[in-house]
C-alpha cells in the first residue's frame, strides 16, 4: 500500500459505519495504559478481526478476550516497557460477513500504527480480507479460519494457528465410521467456504472408508427453518446427520431434527464447538451430538492451567470458548515478532515497510510453545500442529470423546 493510498483509505474509513473501538484489554473501551509508561512510548496497534455483534458472536467475543489478554500481559512485560512500546488492540467487527470483513481490513490498513491482525474467524471473511493485509504489509494470524484456500494464495503475511478442514473433515469421518460405528450419513452444509469445504472433506473420507452418504444438501448460514430438510432426513433414516456450518444454524437443525423424532445424532466441525450450540438446540435435543475441533482441550495442554487461571482472573464471568486460546497465541506471536524486530531494527522502524517486512518474516519463522501446544508455520503459513479432538454433548455440555492419537 502506497502512503497516498493509505491516506485515501483513512478518509474512507472515517465514513464507513463499522464499529472500530480501541480496546487495550479485558473487553473494555479504553486503550491499555501501562502502569509505568516509558518516557517516549510508541503505540503499536493489533487489529482484532472477528464477528462481535452478528454471526458467531460467542466465538468472536471469545477471540477478542483471548487477544486482549495477550495484549494486556505484553504491556505489563519488562521487555515492552524497556522498549517503550505500548500495544493496543483495535476491534474490527466483521459481523461474519465477507464484505464487512473487507471494509474492516481496509480500515485497519488506513491506520499507520497497525502492524498486525489477529483474525478473522470465518474463512469466508479471512480469505478476501487477507489480500488487503498482504497488500499492506500487515501480518495476519488467524486463530480459527480452517478453509485450506486461505493459505494457498502465496501470501507471505498470512498465517493461521488452527489446522485445516482437509485434516478436520477426514478425522471426523474416521471417528464417525471406525470408532463411533456410523455407517450411513446425510451430509449438509451451509454454503459458506468453511461449511462446504468441511462437509465435502467429511463425505469423501466417509465413503472411502465404506460409509454410505444417503444424500447431500445445501442450506444457507442464516437459515432458521429446516423442517422440509428434516422431513427428507427422516425418510432416509441415517445413522448420522453431518453438518458443515456454524453453531447458530446447526443448533436449529439439531433441534428441529430431534423434535421431529429423528434419533440420529448431528455431527459437525469446530464451528459447532460452543456452549451456545447446546443452549440454542436445547440440552435434551443436543445430547449425544458430536463435533470435531482443532487441537487438544486447553486443560490437557502444558500451558493450559496457567492460561485458564489468567483468563479467569481477567474474565471471571466468562467461560473459555473454542478459539480464545488460539486468539491468545495468535496475538502473542504478533507481539513476540514485533518485540524481536524492535530490538533488531529499532522501535522507530516498526511501522516502516522494512519493519513490516521484518515482522512478517519473524511471524513466519516463529517456533515456540503456545497455550495451544507447539507452534510453527509451514511454507504456506499453516500451523504444523494438526491435532483434532472429537467432542460429544454429555449431560448438557461438550466433553472430549476421542483425543488425537
Ligand atoms: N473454522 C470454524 C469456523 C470458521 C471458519 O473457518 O469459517
Amino acid at each position: 500500500m502506497k502512503v497516498h493510498n493509505r491516506r485515501l483509505l483513512a478518509v474512507f474509513a472515517a465514513l464507513v459505519a463499522v464499529s472500530m473501538i480501541a480496546t487495550g484489554c479485558g473487553g473494555g473501551a479504553e486503550p491499555t495504559t501501562p502502569e509505568e509508561p516509558a518516557a517516549q512510548a510508541t503505540t503499536i496497534k493489533i487489529g482484532i478481526g472477528a464477528p462481535l455483534t452478528q454471526g458467531a458472536v460467542a466465538l468472536g467475543q471469545g477471540m477478542k478476550r483471548g487477544a486482549s489478554l495477550a495484549i494486556k500481559q505484553a504491556n505489563e512485560s519488562a521487555e515492552a516497557k524497556e522498549l517503550g512500546i505500548t500495544f493496543e488492540g483495535v476491534d474490527g467487527d466483521d459481523q461474519g460477513d465477507p464484505k464487512t470483513g473487507v471494509t474492516v481490513a481496509n480500515t485497519f490498513a488506513s491506520d499507520p500504527n497497525l502492524i498486525g491482525v489477529m483474525g478473522h474467524l470465518n474463512s469466508g471473511v479471512s480469505i478476501p480480507a487477507s489480500k488487503v493485509y498482504n497488500d499492506n504489509k500487515i501480518v495476519m494470524v488467524s486463530p480459527a479460519s480452517t478453509n485450506p484456500a486461505l493459505t494457498l494464495q502465496g501470501f507471505a503475511a498470512v498465517n493461521r494457528v488452527c489446522t485445516i478442514d482437509s485434516v478436520q473433515g477426514p478425522v471426523g469421518a474416521e471417528n464417525a465410521y471406525n470408532k463411533l460405528g456410523f455407517k450411513t450419513a446425510v451430509v449438509i452444509d451451509d454454503s459458506t467456504p468453511y461449511g462446504e469445504g468441511l462437509a465435502a472433506e467429511f463425505a469423501k473420507k466417509f465413503e472411502e472408508l465404506g460409509g454410505k452418504v444417503l444424500f447431500t444438501e445445501k442450506t444457507a448460514d442464516k437459515d432458521t427453518d429446516f423442517n422440509a430438510l428434516v422431513t427428507k432426513i427422516k425418510g432416509q433414516n441415517p445413522d448420522l446427520i453431518y453438518y458443515g456450518g456454524i453453531y447458530n444454524a446447526g443448533a436449529l437443525l439439531a433441534k428441529q431434527a430431534s423434535d421431529a423424532g429423528i434419533k440420529a445424532p448431528l455431527m459437525g466441525g469446530d464451528g459447532l464447538y460452543d456452549a451456545e450450540y447446546i443452549k440454542l438446540a436445547g440440552a435434551a435435543q443436543a445430547e449425544g451430538d458430536f463435533c470435531t475441533s482443532v487441537g487438544l482441550p486447553v486443560d490437557k495442554l502444558p500451558k493450559g492451567q496457567e492460561f485458564m487461571a489468567a483468563y479467569k482472573a481477567e474474565y471471571p464471568n466468562d467461560d473459555i470458548a473454542a478459539y480464545d486460546a488460539y486468539a491468545y497465541d495468535a496475538a502473542n506471536i504478533i507481539i513476540q515478532a514485533t518485540l524481536k524486530v524492535a530490538k533488531e531494527l529499532g522501535v522507530d522502524k516498526l511501522t516502516s515497510p522494512e519493519g513490516r517486512d521484518a515482522i512478517i518474516a519473524a511471524v513466519r519463522a516463529y517456533n515456540g510453545e503456545g497455550v495451544t501446544g507447539p507452534i510453527s508455520f509451514d511454507e504456506n503459513g499453516d500451523t504444523t500442529n494438526k491435532a483434532i479432538t472429537t467432542y460429544k454433548v454429555v449431560n448438557g455440555a461438550w466433553a472430549p470423546e476421542i483425543l488425537p492419537e
